[in-house]
């Protein structure tokens, strides 16, 4: 049998080549041109570990192809982005002009499945539209939806396909049914069958959850910095109750599923969603207190030396050990410094980039730096990314003023 995927992204992209990698005949789409050539080329537009070798050979074998259009196929995944809007409502308008594009394609019997992550509703959503483009279709009542939201965490995505498991919304059983023996030709773990909307709302409930906890551990960095003791010794302390479990407070929450998802739950019940609404706001204004802290070292260096103190920012991903600079607060915070402290001098450190991104170039106050330089020339260090690299150097770093927003060198304090 044929599936099609629309949306060859971090997350379409892998499925489809998985699903090529199983034996089926995957066409992938994407309405960037640039990706179609990419894939169809045997190569990967961005980095994800294993996926260069999948999609290499099951394009060399003829299995996976890509292109603009929509294809005939027997089942179609559709993953594409759901960001939201200025007023933090979701845009589904990528879903919905899927939806439009693949239905002229349709013959009646075909099992449409939505991945991205949605709000509540979405999967009928998609499924009017389809309707609305084909009233025959609509009137015959044999095409099948399913929503089955991915739950891969980047740089594990090929591992975590397999070994996951897996929510599958069906908009009726037998199209859960459908679906999961879809799933079933790559995913090694359990395939758990729901409705559509619960399915949805699983899935962003996840990320919420996290993104809650997130915002408990930097409401109480901020506390303990008001009271006076150390947040780190004090989670710590309180995780060694048996039913406690703190998370890490950072300088914020980066990545786009985190800091996104919730809201899709606070539009759906605005009213109601206080918790998930303001842990959304404690965590976006996370940065911001990072900043209030910079700057008032800053004023101690500029009163006891009388020059603007140099700073050094570690790390500009969004979490440890990856490249990814997406939504990173790390990176925003470098860049309101470099906005902000006009006569002093940045010195940013990211291992794992070669050059700084289009955003931070070409500012006469802001360099990338390998970390030893960095720490040497400081008056402030900064630590915004626990990468494994900074791990011993926190010794190093206190002969300097510290600000460590991730608790990377408590010990050495
Ligand atoms: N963070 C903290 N303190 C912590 C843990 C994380 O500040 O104790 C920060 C990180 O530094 C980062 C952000 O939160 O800036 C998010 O990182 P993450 O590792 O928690 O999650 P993501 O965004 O990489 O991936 C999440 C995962 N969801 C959950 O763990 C519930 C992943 O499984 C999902 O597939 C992914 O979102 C997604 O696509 O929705």
């Amino acid at each position: 049998s044929s599936v099609a995927v629309i949306g060859l992204g971090y997350i379409g992209l892998p499925t489809a080549a998985i699903l090529a990698d199983k034996g089926l005949r995957v066409h992938g789409v994407d309405v960037n041109p640039k990706t179609v050539d990419a894939v169809n080329a045997g190569s990967v537009p961005f980095v994800e570990p294993e996926l260069g070798d999948y999609v290499a050979r099951n394009v060399a074998a003829g299995r996976l192809t890509a292109t603009v259009e929509p294809p005939t196929a027997d089942a179609y995944i559709v993953a594409v982005p759901t960001p939201f809007l200025e007023n933090k409502t979701p845009d589904v308008s990528y879903i919905e002009s899927a939806g439009r594009n693949l239905a002229p394609q349709l013959s009646g019997d075909e099992l449409i499945i939505l991945e991205s992550t949605s709000p509540p509703g979405a999967t009928e959503r998609l499924a009017e539209v389809i309707h609305e483009a084909r009233p025959d279709l609509a009137e015959a009542g044999t095409l099948q939806f399913a929503h089955a939201p991915e739950r891969v965490l980047p740089g594990q995505v090929m591992r975590e396909l397999v070994t996951n498991d897996r929510i599958i919304g069906g908009s009726t059983p037998e199209a859960a049914e459908r679906a999961v023996e879809l799933y079933r030709t790559f995913c090694e773990a359990e395939l758990v069958t729901t409705d559509t909307r619960t399915a949805e709302m699983s899935k962003l409930v996840e990320n919420s959850f996290r993104d809650v906890n997130i915002a408990f551990a930097n409401e109480l960095s901020m506390i303990a910095d008001e009271i006076g003791v150390d947040v780190w010794e004090v989670i710590a302390l309180a995780n060694r109750h048996p039913r406690v479990n703190i998370l890490q407070p950072g300088p914020g929450v980066g990545g786009h599923c985190i800091a996104v998802d919730p809201w899709f739950i606070v539009a759906a019940a605005p009213e109601t969603a206080t918790i998930i609404r303001s842990a959304r706001e404690i965590n976006d204004s996370k940065p911001e207190w990072v900043i209030r802290q910079i700057k008032a070292e800053a004023f101690d260096v500029q009163q006891e030396t009388g020059r603007t103190p140099v700073i050094a920012t570690l790390g500009l991903a969004f979490k440890p050990n990856i490249d990814d600079l997406r939504e990173s607060p790390a990176l925003n915070i470098t860049e309101a410094l470099s906005d902000q402290f006009t006569q002093s001098k940045i010195l940013t450190v990211e291992p794992h980039i070669e050059k700084l991104p289009p955003r931070l170039q070409g500012r006469d106050n802001l360099e990338l730096c390998e970390v030893h330089e960095a720490i040497d020339a400081a008056d402030i260090v900064v630590l915004l990314v626990d990468h494994a690299a900074f791990a011993d150097l926190g010794p190093k770093a206190y002969e300097k003023r510290v600000i460590d927003t991730r608790g990377q060198w408590r010990d050495s304090k």
